[in-house]
């Protein structure tokens, strides 16, 4: 299956990734619905999702030099699994690397593994951006190890106020002057509910995007 934002979704609420319900983020927001990506735990959703983050890439990534990085925990898995289906799809040869939560002080010790990231631009792969909490870590961490983003790809975009009114994908898009991509937005989910869910899903829905969703 290609990547397709309706039939990932519909994928993502079978194998319970995504779930309404109540849900408290990492920003401490009240959410009713939650998407979590370490349950994409099989071949066929993490290929699913690895050929969506590839065919996005392969289309507005500078394929020369291309160097993806994945933030430890859940991004290494995806990063790794993507620099397979550029190869495999794509033709594309990117270098992959990651970081340790836990610098190692033995053996090759350090906090990054794979490609050598000094003095390169980088694209990160992460799962989902809700207020860019995560990201910004992401981007300091990768400033200290001396490289500089090229783009920023989500499978999730909850396209939600960030530090000001806009959204942190729009905030670290102006900030760092890079394309911030995602395949599914919480659009795309508000649209899927309105054609298969109920009514009060949808309502606690628009609510949600109402108090914390930027149009
Ligand atoms: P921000 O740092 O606020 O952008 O939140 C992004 C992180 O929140 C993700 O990397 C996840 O760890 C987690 N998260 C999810 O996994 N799924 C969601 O639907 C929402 C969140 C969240 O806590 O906002």
């Amino acid at each position: 299956m290609s990547f397709h934002p309706e039939q990932f979704i519909e994928v993502a609420l079978k194998n319970q990734v995504l779930r309404f319900g109540e849900f408290t983020l990492k920003s401490g927001r009240k959410s009713p619905y939650f998407f979590n990506a370490g349950l994409l735990s099989t071949g066929e959703l993490l290929s699913v999702l690895a050929e969506g983050y590839a065919d996005a890439l392969a289309k507005h990534a500078n394929q020369d030099d291309l160097v993806i990085f994945g933030a430890a925990y859940k991004g290494i898995p995806f990063v790794a699994a993507t620099a397979q289906a550029l190869w495999r799809e794509h033709q594309i040869n990117a270098e992959w690397g990651y970081n340790r939560k836990e610098a190692k002080d033995h053996g090759e010790g350090g906090m990054l593994v794979g490609a050598d990231l000094k003095g390169k631009s980088v694209w990160v792969i992460d799962d989902v951006m809700t207020a860019g909490t995560a990201m910004r870590e992401v981007i300091a961490l990768l400033d200290k190890a001396g490289a500089s983003v090229a783009g920023i790809i989500v499978a999730l975009d909850r396209k939600e106020k960030g530090q000001g009114d806009q959204s942190a994908i729009q905030e670290l898009a102006e900030s760092l002057q890079v394309p911030v991509l995602a395949l599914v937005t919480m659009d795309d989910i508000v649209e899927y509910v309105a054609k298969h869910g109920s009514q009060d899903e949808l309502a606690q829905m628009q609510a949600y995007r109402a108090e914390y969703g930027v149009s």
